[in-house]
């Protein structure tokens, strides 16, 4: 893989780097990507019509068990070197914002450190109306009710039409601003606010380097595609940063 000798030597003097990523850096370890999450029972569903507070009254079992048959898979699966490489680079720069658009805990399991969740995390679980998180219910039904209140417990996931969590997303634009260099891996760009990121770097001045095996709208505006699976870029990235352009 050849890649641009001049951005090359504007990454390896990078101070402050942000990163987007979303389900893409985790299909390599088995984690379905949002749009194939669709399996078995909910073929027949849009990710949209499952993963919105509307479809959750209309149906609370079955999107519970929606989420709960990601959580099962999530538990069984472990990062991959793209996870591992990602640490890899934080503990080498000055400054390092992971945000991701991920809710299976991947990147933290990798030890990454300073990581937003932009849109949750599936290991945690609120309760539908108080809004905070339980962490240990003896309900039995489905969904289980909340322990304090008696409201319907939910995953402690962003949904569609709902608000990202406001300092998580304050911060994550702060580091879009401030970067000198902005990777975005393995998103499709198309959920916003979060597909806005790359391009607050972008215009603010900062490289923008995307990684994904496919185009995406993001693509005419990055200053390097690396057109490949993040289990494979992402090391040989961090070689390439390593070998100081030998
Ligand atoms: C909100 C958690 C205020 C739940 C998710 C403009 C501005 C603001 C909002 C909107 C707007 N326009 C429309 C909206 C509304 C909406 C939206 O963006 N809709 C889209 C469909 C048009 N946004 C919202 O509702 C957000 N809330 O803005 O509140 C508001 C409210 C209403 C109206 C206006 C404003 C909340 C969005 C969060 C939804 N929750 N996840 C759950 O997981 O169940 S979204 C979910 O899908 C993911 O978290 C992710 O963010 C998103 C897209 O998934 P990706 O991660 O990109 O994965 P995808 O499968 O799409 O792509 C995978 C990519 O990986 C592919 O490109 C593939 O090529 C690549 N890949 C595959 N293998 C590899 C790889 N790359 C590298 N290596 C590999 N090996």
């Amino acid at each position: 893989m050849t890649w641009d000798e001049s951005v090359l030597a504007r990454l390896r003097s990078a101070k402050r780097w942000a990163v987007l990523t979303g389900a893409g850096i985790s299909a390599e370890s088995g984690v379905p990507t949002f749009r194939d999450a669709q399996t078995g029972l909910w073929a027949n569903f849009r990710a949209e019509d499952l993963a919105t507070p509307e479809a959750f009254l209309r149906n609370p079992g079955m999107v519970w068990e929606w989420y709960a048959m990601r959580r099962d898979r999530i538990a069984l699966v472990r990062p991959n070197a793209g996870h591992y490489a990602l640490a890899d680079i934080e503990s080498r720069v000055e400054a390092f914002t992971l945000i991701t658009q991920n809710i299976d805990d991947l990147h933290r399991k990798a030890g990454s450190r300073r990581v937003l969740e932009l849109h949750g995390n599936i290991l945690r679980t609120k309760c539908f109306a108080e809004n905070t998180v339980v962490d240990r219910w003896d309900s039995v039904d489905v969904p289980p009710k909340c322990p304090r209140c008696g409201a319907m417990l939910r995953p402690d996931v962003v949904w569609f039409g709902e608000m990202l969590p406001a300092d998580e997303m304050r911060e994550a634009m702060e580091a879009a601003r401030n970067c000198d260099v902005f990777l975005s891996i393995g998103t499709s760009g198309l959920v916003y606010p979060a597909a806005g990121l790359p391009f607050e770097a972008r215009q603010r001045g900062a490289v923008l380097v995307e990684i994904n095996p496919e185009e995406t709208p993001l693509s005419p505006y990055a200053h390097l595609i690396l057109n490949g699976k993040s289990g494979e870029v992402l090391p040989t990235l961090v070689e390439c940063l390593n070998s100081g352009g030998k």
